[in-house]
């Protein structure tokens, strides 16, 4: 049997892909894939680093993409490139001296680094992560060693990055560069180069870039603008691992307090970035770590991306990600001109409201006593207290929890000092909220709990409460013969997606298992969520739970258009079925079994299971 630990995928891995060499085969550019964003070596980090602190107790950062790319928007030559902005370069494919002309047009007159400052404090960040310079390798600062820079280039002429290392000391926010150490499609000798390469070029001239702009570069960051909070490097991809050993080397020589992440390759950094956009549904087992979100889709402003999170999605967001034991940052995308736009402005001044009032719950506190979250919310940890954020009020007005090991001494509700009542009854704990309900709270009410002790939870199975409907993911799985995979794939040019499944199905004996802590015994209706290619359709199954059992069929699931950026077959669309009544009897553990009763081809990709209480 394989326990699914958490394993970092490089989920959301790699636009790589589309600039890896075309001599790979499909399995190899898989694993220069993975190797892209030096992951799978970072599983080794061990957070040791004294800054963690500071990283683990704040919980919540910006990250800012901005460059000449903003000034574009998404458009070049009148046509607009559906996908994450700042690769409008690669998009488009603008030629290298057009590209770096074009930053005549940079002129970012309405920037002010005061607000924007000061708009990362009202969202409740205190860190600000900027790219100082992305893979298109213009600066955003003054650079000796290149003349690539807004300094040189463009007309505005001023360094942003001083204006904005000068407002953050004013305001008491850490500032942190993004850099990126590999790519950099304007220099002839840099990673991805996108112009014609010079006479006799072999790949070891990375050495030349690497020399002459990245090591005196990432020097007049940490020289120039004190204290630097972290280097956000990016993309190692087939970098060797000496150079990222060496900017190791030379960021702690000149600032020992400066933080690292793991996209500097080679298994180096204080930490672990996840995948874009991922929200881990359980517990890594990887340190510290964090997610790298966006307001929006793209990471740099795009005229036309309009999908902005809600101020509500925002906290929950950073609420599963704290709940999990991570960090987050989340992205704005200046406009060329230098203003943010005004939804992204919106989004953070109405969820930071939310976070200075419940400040408690999110800064300082560890991960949930749960590693998984609950369909109604989740939960944050400071010392003997517990935070239940409640996303989704109970139907029944209560949320149901096993016993803690812990006597309650109280619960309130954070915003104003109510009291909740709470009742046990043996080995579950109820909370109502019956009577809080018609009362204005805030978007996501916080309920804490006060324990004598910590709590302790003992079985990390799922939890199943009989009130709310509960999915059992891939993620949470142990397999028999099977196995459980990340896949990846974008839907706007670098827009990346993952869903996990449980697939590679061996034989009729193969089987994957979900432990679940059933609270209340009865019927439940579950729906599973499935992907099905040509060959494994009319696959028949049999779920189980104990002695009471469901048979279903499959069927193939469809290709998804969204096939050209991905690797390897074609990706199936999901199918979400309603598979009948599920009796389960008995309170407590147990399992959620499913194994083929007819297998064809290598089987079917389960993504999840649904247990909604049946009534
Ligand atoms: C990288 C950049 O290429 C992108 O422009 C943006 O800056 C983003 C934050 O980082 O893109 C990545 C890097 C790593 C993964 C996915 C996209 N990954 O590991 O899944």
């Amino acid at each position: 049997m394989i326990k699914k630990n958490f394993t970092i995928k490089a989920c959301a891995a790699a636009l790589a892909l589309l600039h890896t060499s075309p001599f790979l085969s499909a399995a190899e550019e898989e694993k220069s894939m993975d190797k892209m964003w030096g992951e799978k070596e970072s599983l080794n980090i061990e957070a040791k680093h004294p800054a963690l602190k500071w990283f683990k107790d704040d919980k919540y950062a910006m990250f800012i993409h901005w460059g000449l790319y903003s000034e574009m928007g998404g458009v070049w030559k009148d046509k607009t490139y559906y996908g994450i902005g700042e690769w409008i370069m690669h998009m488009a494919n603008i030629p290298v001296e057009e590209y770096k002309g074009f930053a005549s047009q940079f002129n970012p007159e309405k920037f002010d680094a005061t607000q924007l400052v000061k708009l990362a404090k009202a969202a409740g960040m205190k860190t600000i992560v900027i790219t100082a310079k992305h893979h298109d390798g213009f600066a955003l600062f003054d650079s000796d060693a290149s003349d690539f820079t807004v300094t040189k280039a463009t007309p505005y002429k001023r360094d942003l990055m001083k204006q904005l290392a000068d407002a953050c000391a004013a305001e008491g926010i850490r500032l942190g560069f993004y850099y990126s150490q590999n790519q950099d499609w304007t220099e002839p000798y840099g990673g991805e180069y996108k112009g014609k390469r010079p006479k006799g070029y072999k790949p070891a001239d990375f050495n030349i870039y690497f020399e002459k702009k990245v090591i005196p570069q990432v020097t007049e960051l940490l020289t120039n603008y004190g204290d630097i909070a972290m280097v956000w490097f990016d993309t190692p991809g087939d970098m060797p691992k000496e150079y990222s050993q060496q900017l190791v080397e030379l960021v702690t020589k000149l600032q020992p307090d400066c933080l690292i992440n793991s996209r500097i390759g080679g298994g180096y950094g204080d930490y672990v970035s996840l995948g874009d956009m991922y929200v881990p549904p359980v517990r890594p087992n990887v340190g510290a770590w964090e997610t790298v979100d966006t307001t929006n889709n793209s990471w740099s402003y795009a005229w036309y991306d309009q999908n902005w999170k809600s101020p509500k999605t925002i906290c929950e967001r950073l609420v599963r990600v704290a709940a999990r034991g991570g960090s987050y940052m989340l992205n704005v995308g200046p406009k060329g001109d230098g203003t943010i736009p005004e939804q992204a402005v919106v989004s953070l001044e109405a969820s930071g409201d939310w976070v200075k009032a419940h400040s408690e719950a999110i800064y300082g506190t560890t991960a949930s006593p749960f590693d998984q979250g609950f369909s109604w919310g989740d939960i944050t940890t400071n010392g003997n207290d517990l935070y239940l954020h409640v996303f989704d009020w109970p139907a029944k007005g209560a949320l149901r929890l096993p016993n803690l090991g812990a006597n309650i001494k109280s619960a309130i509700i954070l915003d104003d000092g109510s009291e909740v009542e709470v009742t046990e009854d043996g080995s579950i704990l109820e909370v109502h909220l019956g009577s809080q309900v018609g009362r204005d709270l805030s978007i996501i009410p916080v309920v804490k709990l006060t324990l004598d002790s910590p709590a302790k939870v003992t079985n990390q199975a799922t939890q199943v409460d009989g009130l709310t409907p509960v999915t059992l993911l891939a993620e949470m799985a142990t397999t028999d013969a099977c196995s459980e995979k990340g896949y990846r794939w974008m839907e706007k040019f670098g827009e990346w997606k993952h869903d996990h499944f449980i697939q590679g199905w061996e034989s009729k004996d193969s089987k994957v298992t979900w432990d679940i802590n059933v609270l209340e015994p009865a019927q439940y209706s579950v729906t599973v969520e499935y992907s099905c290619e040509n060959d494994a359709a009319n696959s028949e199954w049999i779920l189980s739970c104990g002695d009471e059992s469901i048979t279903f069929i499959t069927f193939e699931s469809g290709a998804d258009s969204t096939k050209s950026f991905q690797p390897g077959p074609a990706r199936q669309r999901n199918f979400k079925v309603n598979l009948g009544v599920l009796d389960i009897p008995k309170a407590g553990l147990n399992q959620i079994q499913v194994t083929p009763r007819i297998l064809k081809g290598k089987g079917i990709g389960i993504k999840g299971i649904t247990l909604q209480p049946y009534r």
